[in-house]
């Protein structure tokens, strides 16, 4: 690789993804190879496949022959791989959407996931300024509304303080910082996205919403007879995940980089949640009982079809995420096309249609 400092890839569209194979990683990718992009992904060394989202982009045949997408061995543990994959595709765009990205989970992972989500997003910018690029390539950082955490205002915007409520939080709040640090002390073009949840059908299966409407579909075809959820009266602003990545890519084409809130600024409980996903197939809840004893029933036969599981109750709990999303409206031209209901449509189809075809999965 020549030592130059100018990007060598000229005027091609190059980018990055770490995460390339998670929900959203694999949308964008599909978003920018529609958009002309050359993509490159990172890819963790897995004992088992792990491409599933991205198999159908992989599997063009263009791709194994200098085309559309291309995966990289890495890890955003691994500084040495970062500097030489970057080193190697010079990309003009990077977004780092690689992350342990499970709350609950941090709980029990809390140094890896620091080592991740925090100490991972400052190796990369350490890469892009070891590889000379610092004033070429642009970087999106994947922050989130859980930086907000305990509740100190609604609707939360770009200004509102932050109060991190779990290991995971704290380490994006550190990736939040390093990000604006470096965009202030090196001048890098490096923008956080402070998104609020976001789902589809390809939602990992542990997060709540997928874990409801593969729920409701087991349950729908006599495969499952009762769900099992933690705090059904947590709020959050749930938009679609095909949505949210077109915001990404708008904010590294803005003329400066800026941090931007995106969300649909309507709130949903998972109770509210789980009662849309059973109206999908036509039962309506009746509730019973309150705190751990509460059970979710089906209003003709009576039937339990919900019971609340502490296991699934976190040490400290996010009880109201609520953005507003203004800014990215009028300084990026972007909304939330998907409504709540379309949301939960869209994920219930999906998981009755594989449950169907593969009552196993
Ligand atoms: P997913 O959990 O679906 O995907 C996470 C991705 O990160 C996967 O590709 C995963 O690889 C990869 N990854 C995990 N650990 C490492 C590591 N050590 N090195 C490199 N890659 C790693 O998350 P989402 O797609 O939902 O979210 C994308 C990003 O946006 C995350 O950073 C998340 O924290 C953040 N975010 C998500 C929101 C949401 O509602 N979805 C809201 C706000 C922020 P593998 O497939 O091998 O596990
Ligand atoms: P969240 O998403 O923590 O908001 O983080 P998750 O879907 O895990 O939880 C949302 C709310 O639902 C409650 N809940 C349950 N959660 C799970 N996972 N499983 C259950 O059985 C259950 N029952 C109730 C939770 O307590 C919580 O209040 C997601 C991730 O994508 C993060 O990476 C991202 O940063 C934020 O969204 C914004």
């Amino acid at each position: 690789m020549s030592g130059e400092s100018s990007n060598s890839n000229g005027d091609r569209k190059v980018a990055l993804i770490t995460g390339i194979t998670g929900q959203d990683g694999s949308y964008l990718a599909e978003f920018l190879i529609e958009k002309g992009y050359e993509v490159h992904g990172i890819l963790r060394r897995s004992s088992s496949f792990n491409t599933g989202r991205i198999q159908h982009l992989y599997g063009q045949p263009a791709c194994h022959t200098g085309g559309k997408m291309h995966l990289h061995y890495g890890d955003l543990t691994d500084t040495t791989c970062l500097i030489s994959i970057i080193s190697k595709t010079r990309p003009k765009e990077i977004y780092n959407l690689g992350a342990q990205s499970h709350v609950k989970v941090s709980f029990e992972l809390s140094e890896y996931t620091a080592q991740v989500d925090a100490l991972g997003t400052l190796r990369l910018l350490e890469a892009v300024r070891v590889v000379g690029l610092e004033k070429e390539t642009k970087i999106y950082q994947a922050s989130t509304s859980e930086l907000y955490g305990k509740v100190i205002e609604v609707p939360q915007n770009e200004k509102t303080p932050f109060y991190p409520r779990s290991p995971y939080a704290c380490a994006k709040l550190y990736g939040y910082w390093i990000v604006v640090n470096y965009r202030e002390a090196y001048g890098m073009f490096a923008c956080n996205g402070v998104l609020f949840n976001h789902e589809s059908p390809r939602r990992g299966e542990n997060f709540v919403t997928r874990k409801i409407t593969r729920g409701v579909a087991k349950i729908t075809l006599g495969l499952m007879s009762c769900l099992e959820l933690g705090n059904l009266d947590s709020k959050r602003d749930w938009g679609h995940a095909k949505d949210y990545v077109e915001a990404m890519w708008l904010m590294l084409q803005q003329e400066q980089p800026e941090d931007f809130v995106v969300a649909t600024g309507e709130a949903h409980s998972v109770r509210e949640f789980v009662e849309a996903a059973f109206a999908h197939v036509g039962r309506a809840l009746q509730w019973r009982g309150e705190g751990v004893d509460e059970t979710g029933h089906d209003a003709n036969t009576g039937d339990i079809l919900v019971r609340v599981n502490p296991k699934y109750f976190r040490p400290t709990e996010v009880d109201l995420l609520l953005g507003d999303s203004s800014k990215a409206k009028e300084k990026l031209g972007w909304t939330p096309k998907v409504t709540f209901q379309q949301l939960v449509k869209d994920m219930m189809d999906a998981d009755l249609d594989l449950m169907r075809k593969n009552p196993e999965a």
